[in-house]
């Protein structure tokens, strides 16, 4: 393989900055051929790209992805996980470009090498950023939206408070929509809400959104960013180049000294959100209202109500309250009105058995996630709350579990293990969460015939009188599987009501038991 220094034809790179300007024969390697690399490459053959496309996978799916990018232009194809680690020539000649999936790591042999030979490395959202203008089409807004967690709750509301303006919005980017698709859009949107992920703003440099957030930052992903400072400074690239509002969380001091290091544009603002009172210049909450003294002209001395607690929800935890208030200072910024953020939020909806709250009652909040069927939706929804007490396993589809109870570990409290076998499971636990409590309940082996389903019922049940008994003011109670359902329940649905049931019941026998004594 050739790594000797490539010679980029001077400024072609800094030239391609809209649709329309000349990307015929660019010589790009393109890593990945999932979400990412296939939206990539897609486009790019579109733009007349000479493009190489690399990816460990070789799988039905990537075979079948790989059929189709030859059939809209790409040059070639490499499956394969020796393969992959090895940058390929485009045409005989070194690359000019390389385009990369989030996955793939900096220290990746393949970036490393592509670094080292001083090719240009893009993430997607640098690409999709450069082509979102075309002639004959809208050029959307972006509104960008990082941090640990909560990322993907906020911008589905900012969506939705978008929609609720009337504006053509859609979330896309790290929510599972590649930015790409977005942008490529015939019509055009007049506003993205776009969720980023470090991994993608690592190898983003040109955007400009109308107002960014980081809506807070613990330690996450090292391995791929080498270092917590690595991560943070990723994160905090969100800020840069933001037009209107930069938005921080005024109850986590990293995220504001960020905007303040950040390079903005003239004029552009520092917008805090909380859950508690607002100072001026925020969005928060004053006697359960969620109000602006942020974007209204009396700020110095009054604030102006966006939304009540109920639009948000029946049941509304903090972290979703801390979520509406970012989400509203996101779109206040860019001109949508308190009246669309209230219809925003009350059109929002997370959807039944997903992240959905049960109840709260003694401080500990009752949440089902049935529809974490596998454990990346489960991973989601954990990162969410902290301290847990864990309800999970089920029909586990051989799928590994020691990733997701590692990045865990810390925020269980104690795991209760439903399913007919879940071994799996509990070996993860055993080697990499040692210290937490794990309780199996005596559900029978096997799977439920159509006239049994009431096993699960009664599984859950006894699951819901565990992790009650374990529970302390200040704990959430996770019904988040990570596994499907099939072995003890009829569906997904099915085990997400028995738990509504099981919870529902409890609490009010605990309620007459308390009335009687
Ligand atoms: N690959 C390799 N070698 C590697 C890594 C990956 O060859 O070392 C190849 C795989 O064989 C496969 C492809 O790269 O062909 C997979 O690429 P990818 O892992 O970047 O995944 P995509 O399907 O393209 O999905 C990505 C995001 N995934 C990651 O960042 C890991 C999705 O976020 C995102 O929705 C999607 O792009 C569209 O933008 C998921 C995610 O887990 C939800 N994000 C992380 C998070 O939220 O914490 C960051």
């Amino acid at each position: 393989m050739d790594c000797s220094p490539v010679s980029v034809e001077e400024n072609r790179l800094e030239s391609l900055t809209s649709w329309d300007a000349d990307w015929s024969k660019l010589r790009v390697v393109v890593t990945g051929i999932s979400k990412t690399g296939f939206s990539v490459a897609d486009t790019l053959a579109e733009l007349g790209a000479h493009v190489v496309v690399v990816a460990a996978s070789d799988d039905d799916e990537a075979r079948a992805n790989a059929d189709t990018l030859k059939i809209v232009g790409v040059q070639e194809v490499i499956l394969g996980q020796d393969t992959s680690w090895v940058l390929p020539l485009v045409d005989g000649l070194p690359a000019e470009l390389v385009v990369t999936s989030p996955g793939f790591k900096p220290s990746h042999p393949l970036l490393a090498a592509a670094a080292e030979a001083g090719i240009p490395i893009w993430g997607d959202v640098e690409l999709a950023w450069r082509v979102r203008t075309k002639a004959g089409r809208k050029t959307a807004e972006w509104i960008t939206i990082t941090g640990t967690n909560g990322k993907t709750t906020t911008t589905t509301m900012v969506e939705s408070m978008l929609q609720a303006a009337g504006l053509r919005a859609i979330a896309a980017g790290n929510i599972g929509t590649p930015i790409l698709d977005a942008v490529r859009d015939p019509e055009g949107y007049d506003a993205l809400a776009v969720e980023l992920s470090t991994f993608q703003l690592h190898w983003s440099e040109s955007l400009a959104p109308v107002s960014s957030v980081c809506l807070n930052l613990a330690e996450d992903h090292v391995d791929w960013h080498g270092s917590f400072e690595a991560y943070a400074a990723d994160k905090a690239k969100i800020y840069e180049n933001t037009k209107i509002a930069c938005v921080f969380n005024a109850e986590q001091i990293e995220t504001e000294r960020m905007v303040e290091n950040a390079d903005v544009q003239e004029g552009c603002r520092a917008v805090g959100f909380t859950t508690g009172v607002p100072s001026v210049s925020m969005v928060g909450v004053v006697e359960g209202l969620l109000v602006d003294r942020a974007f209204i002209a009396e700020r110095k001395d009054s604030a102006a109500e966006l939304a009540t607690m109920s639009d948000i929800g029946d049941l509304v935890p903090r972290h979703l309250v801390a979520n509406a208030a970012a989400a509203a200072a996101l779109v206040l910024a860019y001109g949508v009105t308190p009246a669309d953020v209230r219809l925003g939020l009350q059109n929002y909806h997370t959807g039944d058995h997903r992240i959905q709250p049960v109840a709260s009652s003694g401080g500990v909040l009752w949440v089902n996630d049935s529809k974490a069927t596998n454990p990346h939706a489960a991973s989601a929804s954990l990162a969410s709350f902290k301290p847990v007490i864990w309800i999970a396993g089920g029909l586990p589809k051989g799928v590994n579990f020691d990733a997701l109870v590692q990045e865990h570990a810390k925020r269980l409290k104690a795991v209760v293990l439903i399913g007919a076998d879940s071994s799996a499971l509990a070996s993860s636990l055993e080697r990499h969460a040692p210290e937490v409590q794990v309780i199996v309940t005596r559900a029978e082996g096997g799977r439920h015939a159509d006239a049994d389903t009431l096993r699960g019922d009664a599984v859950m049940a006894e699951a819901v009188g565990i992790a009650a008994s374990l529970a302390a003011d200040g704990d959430t109670v996770l019904m988040a599987p990570a596994s499907a359902s099939m072995d003890q329940f009829s569906s997904y649905a099915h085990r997400g009501q028995a738990f509504i049931n099981a919870v529902r019941e409890l609490l009010e026998s605990q309620a007459s038991a308390d009335k009687e004594s």
